[in-house]
């Protein structure tokens, strides 16, 4: 069939994903390269590598290099003809940032075809050849000291849209220029893992994303500028460092939509693209899952990954330290906030094995005992309001709230009051199942309800990601969060990479509005297309008033039992 095709990437943590669209949104084809399956001999775990002492988690650019050589082949091997793709976009990992040297510019310009990306550009083309990953924990004595300088975590919020976080590039890049003078000084370039990617395909630097440029600490969101102060504090303390660091940076496209320019002529001849093929600002991958469908208003998306997110896009620009906000990727006056946590599947895989080994299960669904003891277990571990159960479950240092590696479980009575469980009062491992998805959901509930004026309630819940199969998780979400309108799972395994393909439609087929500088939004334009009944499943009925009081009853305590799992680990 003659028809358009666009595509979309999301290059993450342990895998680089592709999807191919059409116009109508149907899925033409799709695959993936995994960093320590297809590019082993960097030797990665999940992706990275971790120097547990000095809590650093970082990756090799070079292997990404390598993968989207693979991938580019495998679809290629797949029959996909690359002369039908009229626009590219995609997704990067979040805060990663890559440092590229003085002659990247004339190595990336100068691409033989004949040869692959990582041999002509690593090392030659990065004045580092590590990326910091997004699970860092390196960079405490950074955000302390920036902390301190912008004058506390409310007013570094209030111009970022986050306080200091550990992962943020800010912090990392402050922890770059103090540990390796001599490779700052080398570096022409800094870019975060999108705009690194989308230089990949122009050959040229890219500009920052829109949205995902609010992931560094140092843009003002609200007056869509550089913070200037927080530059010089990150570059040294001089002007003339701080126009150095500018430098380094270059600019933010502030149209999430527009075409930065033709593919570079090293994938023309390379993999037969066509020469008119378009490159669309690369975003991140948070941002580019709330492209997967028309997220309206007061809906949220929760991805039950590695990591646990939670979504909002809010027209409110209402920042706290105790969430992130965003520019949204591609509409003008809207927001993505955002929730991120460290300690998403792992910790309650670990639960669920500690159960199935303490009860010898050998059947074949790992997640049997876990879901019947979420379902035999009642609300907050006890039908007595006096003794409600509250657990905290980190087996990974957190970042919300900032605390240590641990276990901690409390009771709770009517007026707040917490105590230690004891051994009589807690059956381990089985009451755990039930409590630790009550402390990620509670958790998020805490913090996602200023974002959610006035009721505190979303209107609905999608959920995506491998732990949305489980219904246990969808129900106590459900519960807990209490959506108006229920909670849907998005029926997809990729959300993020074809959000990026949809962006990559939108760009190119976009409609002007009459008189006006401005162009169809993308949401209105997504919503005319997507077919919402072969999109998503209802699975829970989300909002029940009792049980959604009874646990906003303990949100205080919650809070509290966190205060005392943050004091106690330090
Ligand atoms: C967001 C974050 C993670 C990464 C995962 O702040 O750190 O969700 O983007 O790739």
């Amino acid at each position: 069939m003659d028809e358009d095709l666009f595509l979309g990437f999301d290059l993450s943590t342990q895998q680089i994903k592709a999807v191919v669209i059409n116009e109508e949104l149907e899925l033409v084809v799709e695959s993936n390269v995994e960093f320590d399956v297809d590019t082993a001999e960097y030797g990665t775990k999940k992706g990275v590598f971790t120097n547990v002492e000095l809590n650093e988690v970082y990756a090799p650019v070079a292997m990404w290099l390598k993968a989207l050589d693979i991938l580019l082949n495998k679809l290629k091997h797949s029959g996909l003809d690359f002369a039908k793709i009229k626009c590219i976009s995609g997704a990067g990992q979040q805060h990663g940032s890559v440092y590229w040297s003085k002659e990247a510019a004339s190595l990336l310009s100068s691409l033989n075809p004949a040869e692959t990306l990582e041999s002509q550009l690593a090392p030659a083309a990065f004045s580092h050849d590590m990326s910091p990953n997004w699970q860092d924990h390196s960079t405490t004595e950074e955000c302390d000291f920036l902390e301190n300088k912008v004058g506390g975590p409310m007013r570094a919020a209030e111009v970022t849209g986050s306080r200091f976080h550990h992962r943020f590039t800010g912090p990392q890049i402050l922890r770059f220029r103090r540990q390796h003078p001599d490779r700052y000084l080398a570096t022409a370039r800094i870019s975060l893992v999108s705009n690194f990617f989308a230089s990949l395909w122009l050959g040229t630097f890219a500009p920052f994303d829109r949205s995902d440029v609010c992931g560094m600490n140092l843009w003002d969101i609200s007056d869509e500028k550089w913070d200037e102060d927080l530059v010089k504090y990150v570059a040294g303390d001089s002007e003339a460092e701080k126009e150095e660091l500018l430098n380094k940076l270059g600019h933010v496209e502030p149209d999430g939509g527009k075409s930065l320019g033709l593919i570079s002529d090293y994938f023309v001849k390379r993999f037969g693209f066509s020469k008119d093929c378009s490159i669309v600002s690369v975003t991140g991958d948070n941002p580019s899952t709330i492209l997967a469908l028309p997220l309206r208003p007061l809906d949220v998306i929760v991805s039950f990954g590695t990591s646990t997110t939670l979504l909002i896009s809010t027209p409110v620009y209402k920042p706290s330290p105790s969430y992130h906000l965003f520019t949204h990727p591609t509409s003008k006056g809207l927001y993505m906030g955002m929730l991120c946590y460290c300690n998403g599947s792992l910790a309650r895989e670990q639960i669920r094995d500690g159960l199935n080994t303490a009860q010898n299960y050998s059947g074949s669904d790992p997640w049997e005992l876990f879901n019947a003891s979420v379902e035999n277990t009642p609300c907050l571990g006890s039908f007595d309001t006096s003794k409600s159960k509250l657990g905290i479950y980190f087996p990974l240092p957190e970042i919300i709230p900032d605390c240590k590696s641990g276990t901690w479980r409390f009771l709770t009575d009517d007026t707040g009051e917490l105590t230690d469980a004891t051994d009589a009062s807690w059956n381990i491992p089985l009451d755990d199942a039930r409590a630790i998805l009550e402390s990620q959901n509670l958790s998020m509930r805490l913090r996602a309800e200023p974002m959610l004026s006035p009721s505190g309630q979303p209107h609905r819940v999608y959920v995506v990601g491998g732990g949305s199969k489980n219904l246990s998780f969808c129900k106590l979400l459900g519960q807990i969060l209490g959506p108006a309108d229920g909670v849907y799972r998005l029926e997809l395994s990729n959300a993020c990479a074809l959000g990026s393909a949809y962006k990559a439609l939108w760009s190119l087929r976009r409609k002007k509005i009459l008189n006006e500088d401005s162009f169809e939004s993308f949401d209105d334009f997504l919503a005319d297309r997507w077919n919402e009944s072969s999109m998503i499943s209802k699975v829970d009925q989300g909002y029940q008033p009792e049980i959604w009081h009874r646990y906003g009853s303990v949100l205080n305590a919650f809070s509290k039992a966190e205060d005392l799992a943050i004091n106690s680990s330090k």
